[in-house]
């Protein structure tokens, strides 16, 4: 390999995917071919990580090579919420930019919009465009968040101007004259379990409130679609120069709602059924990569943002059909989590002209995104810049098996975990041990935990009993990250 090198770089961004919800991860029962060609292609990681085991946390981490918790504002957002990234802040995409690459992001961002005066149906300031990315196609939030549109670029999509948009999340401020899943249950195709009783979009009710705009309201069956779409039209548009693309799924998150013709592709549900639906999307994405002949000099890299969920908010059936699989394969937790499933997840690299094939136990984080495509394209960063992001450069490339030696995660809400070669380390945090809404084990427990990965990967036998040194080590090691300004 040279020094420096530009090939294309997409990163297929699936939400609420665990360990083992795909069959090349284990899945036995959720067919999904297209991704298990991409993993027989390329390297299939088995310790890759998301930085937390929520949404808006990870996402922040892997576009600015930070960790989410110093950031105070990287917390679950609402569809209205201000962008947490600053303008001016270093961003991965940015990155890119420098090194002559057009960029673009298609699907979902939930990393807030606006700079606190968000208006809808104004041309939108503070969108993806503004933080490094050249063309946007995206939903604000959450597929169970309103607005319940999509935004090119700027503005809303099909917007009809004498129909503006409204949008609260405050149930004070409700439009009474909107139909609610709390007021209207008789409206409803899928009853709501927990929260998500606001406006009743498409006959689902939806976190929040919203009215007007509706010439503009999205079709939840067609959305992979539209954003497989979207994937290819940047692809074709971009082909003759590097590109980097952040292609973000919605699916498996709630709420579940496949095309028709993927309904009964599993017997797991809406929630399998959405998978097989992601993984034709994905096919769909890489079938044209290959027809236009750039496959061989593009990167693919394939994960989740955080791990998986039965029951998130909608009775769907996902429990009662779930059977003997395991979404999180071997692990334990889930979404949520402080367990390994809440951040463990699919890692698959594919780089024809320098990964090998096979797999791989490195340690990687999604986090590290940045200082590898930084170097690959032969850039240094400054010293503030990607503060916790590491080169993995030779993960992907097959040359070291070892990866990183330690890093932070985060269940909810900052509470932390710190991984190394071996062990987990689970400080004492003052909440619950299981989510009440989910029942998801969010993993909290008044005194600390000690996990060794390499004996117990399902985290069953708290060995912090066994190892009193080793536990104050991490202890130690984990208050100075937390205390720096960086760790690499
Ligand atoms: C939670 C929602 C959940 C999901 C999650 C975000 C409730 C009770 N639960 O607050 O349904 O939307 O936020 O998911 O409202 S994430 O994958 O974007 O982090
Ligand atoms: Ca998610």
């Amino acid at each position: 390999m040279t020094n420096s090198t530009t090939p294309n770089v997409i990163i297929i961004y699936a939400d609420d995917l665990g360990f083992g919800d795909i069959s090349c991860y284990g899945a036995n029962q959720i067919p999904t071919p297209n991704l298990d060609k991409l993993a027989d292609e390329g390297l299939k990681f088995h310790q890759g990580y998301a930085t937390a085991a929520t949404c808006t946390p990870s996402r922040y981490s892997l576009l600015t090579g930070s960790y989410p918790w110093r950031n105070p504002d990287a917390a679950v957002l609402p569809g209205d919420a201000p962008q947490i990234i600053g303008k001016l802040d270093a961003t991965m995409p940015r990155m890119f930019q420098k090194a002559g690459y057009q960029t673009g992001i298609v699907g979902k961002w939930h990393l807030g919009l606006g700079n606190g005066d968000l208006d809808f149906n104004q041309t939108i300031q503070g969108t993806p465009n503004d933080v490094g990315f050249d063309d946007s196609y995206i939903m604000a939030a959450t597929n169970d968040r309103v607005p319940c549109v999509y935004i090119n670029n700027r503005e809303v999509e099909n917007l009809d101007p004498s129909d503006p948009i409204e949008v609260t999340y405050d149930w004070d401020k409700a439009y009474s004259d909107v139909p609610s899943g709390r007021h209207n249950p008789e409206l409803l195709d899928v009853m709501y379990d927990h929260g998500h009783d606001g406006t009743i979009i498409n006959g689902v009710s939806r976190i929040g409130h919203m009215r007007g705009g509706k010439a503009a309201i999205w079709d939840d069956e067609t959305m992979g679609e539209v954003f497989a779409d979207k994937a290819i039209d940047f692809i074709e548009q971009n082909q003759h120069q590097p590109f980097f693309l952040f292609y973000a799924l919605h699916q498996p998150h709630v709420p579940r709602i496949p095309n028709p013709k993927f309904r009964g592709a599993t017997p797991h549900g809406a929630r399998g059924d959405v998978i097989v639906e992601m993984d034709w999307c994905i096919g769909k994405v890489l079938d044209r990569l290959d027809e236009l002949a750039l496959a061989d000099n593009t990167i693919v890299i394939f994960s989740s943002d955080n791990g998986p969920v039965l029951n998130d908010g909608y009775k769907d059936h996902a429990e009662a059909l779930n059977g003997e699989h395991k979404m999180a394969g071997p692990l334990r937790g889930g979404k949520y989590s402080l367990f390994e499933g809440g951040t463990r997840v699919p890692f698959i690299v594919r780089w024809p002209e320098n990964s090998p094939k096979g797999d791989s136990y490195a340690l990687v984080n999604q986090v590290d995104l940045y200082a590898t495509f930084a170097a690959m394209t032969g850039q240094s960063l400054e010293e503030q810049e990607a503060p916790d992001s590491h080169n993995v450069l030779d993960t992907f490339t097959g040359d070291d098996n070892v990866g990183r030696d330690n890093m932070v995660l985060e269940g909810m809400q900052y509470k932390k975990v710190f991984r190394d070669q071996r062990f987990a380390y689970i400080p004492p945090h003052d909440d619950d041990f299981i989510c009440q809404y989910t029942g998801n084990e969010k993993g909290n427990t008044p005194q600390a935990a000690l996990y060794d990965l390499h004996d117990d990967i399902g985290q069953v036998r708290n060995v912090a009993d066994l190892y009193p040194e080793k536990m104050q080590q991490m202890a130690e090691q984990l208050a100075e990250i937390t205390q720096s300004k960086r760790s690499r």
